[in-house]
C-alpha cells in the first residue's frame, strides 16, 4: 500500500529530501499519480494556506513547503504527462503580473502536456505584454492565466484588453483559474471560461480548442 500520508506531511513541513523520497516509493508501491496529486500534494498545500492564515506558518515555511511540493511534483511529472504532444492544441500559459506562484500554474500546464496540448510557458509575474507577445509568435488556440492573489487577478482584464488592442482577442480563447479567481470573476472580465482545477482547465481547453474561433 502506498503511503500518501508520508508525501503529504513531507510537504506540510517543507521536507524536500523526504517529499521526494515519499513520491518514489509511493510510485514503486503502485500509487496512482493523479491519486498523488488530489490525496497528498495538493492537500499539504493548502493546508500550509490555513497555517499561514491562522499565524502558525510564515513566509519562510510556505517557501519550504512550496520547494518539496515543487520537488515531488518533479517526480511524478513523468507520469502525469503521456499525452502526444501537440496534437490537442497550444496553450500558452503563465502567472499574471505581481504574482509569483507558479505551483497550480506549472500543474495545469503538465497536466494539458499529459492531454495532449504544446505548452509556451511565459512564466510568473507575466504582464500583459508578455501574454501578447507570445501570443503573436505562437499563435495558441488558447491563453490561460493564473492568479493567487486578489491584487494581482485585476492584471488578468488588463491582458485581456491588451490582447484585444493588439488585434489578437478574437483569435485566441482566454481561460482563468488559480486559487483568487471565481466562475463569476471570469464573466465579468469576458473570459472564455474558468478551471477550478487542473483537470477542469484542460477539460475547459480541449471544449475550446474545438469550438470554432
Ligand atoms: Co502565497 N499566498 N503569498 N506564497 N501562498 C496564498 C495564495 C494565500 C491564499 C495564503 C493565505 O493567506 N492563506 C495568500 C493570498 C491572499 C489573497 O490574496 N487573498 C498568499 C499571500 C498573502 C502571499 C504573500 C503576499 C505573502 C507575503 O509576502 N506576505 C506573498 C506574495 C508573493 C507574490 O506572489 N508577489 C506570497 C508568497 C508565497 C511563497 C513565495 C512563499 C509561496 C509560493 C511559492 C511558489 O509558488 N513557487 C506561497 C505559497 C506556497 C502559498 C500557498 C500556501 C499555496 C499555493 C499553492 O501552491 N497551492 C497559498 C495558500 C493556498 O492557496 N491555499 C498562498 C497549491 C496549488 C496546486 O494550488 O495554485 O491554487 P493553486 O492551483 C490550483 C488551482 O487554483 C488551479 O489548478 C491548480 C491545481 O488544482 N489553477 C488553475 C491554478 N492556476 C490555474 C490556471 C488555470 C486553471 C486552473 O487556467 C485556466
Amino acid at each position: 500500500m502506498a503511503d500518501l500520508a508520508a508525501l503529504k506531511t513531507a510537504v506540510l513541513t517543507g521536507k524536500r529530501v523526504q517529499a521526494e523520497a515519499a513520491a518514489r516509493e509511493a510510485l514503486d508501491a503502485g500509487a496512482d499519480p493523479g491519486a498523488m496529486l488530489s490525496e497528498a500534494l495538493i492537500p499539504a498545500m493548502n493546508e500550509v494556506g490555513v497555517k499561514f492564515t491562522n499565524g502558525e506558518y510564515f513566509v519562510p515555511e510556505m517557501l519550504v513547503a512550496a520547494k518539496a511540493m515543487k520537488a515531488a511534483l518533479e517526480i511524478i511529472k513523468p507520469r502525469l504527462a503521456a499525452g502526444a504532444l501537440g496534437a490537442a492544441g497550444k496553450v500558452v500559459v503563465g502567472t499574471v503580473r505581481g504574482d509569483l506562484h507558479d505551483i497550480g500554474k506549472n500543474l495545469v500546464k503538465v497536466m494539458l502536456e499529459g492531454g495532449g496540448f504544446e505548452v509556451v510557458d511565459v512564466g510568473v509575474d507575466a504582464g500583459p505584454d508578455k501574454f501578447v507577445e507570445a501570443v503573436r509568435q505562437h499563435r495558441p488556440q488558447i491563453v490561460a492565466m493564473s492568479a493567487l492573489l486578489t491584487t494581482t487577478m485585476l492584471s488578468m482584464p488588463e491582458t485581456i484588453k491588451a490582447l484585444d488592442t493588439a488585434g489578437l482577442r478574437a483569435g485566441v480563447k482566454v481561460i482563468i483559474g488559480g486559487a483568487a479567481t471565481t466562475e463569476a470573476f471570469a464573466k465579468e472580465i469576458h473570459a472564455d471560461g474558468y478551471g477550478a482545477d487542473a483537470a477542469q482547465a484542460v477539460a475547459l481547453a480541449r471544449r475550446l480548442a474545438a469550438a470554432p474561433a
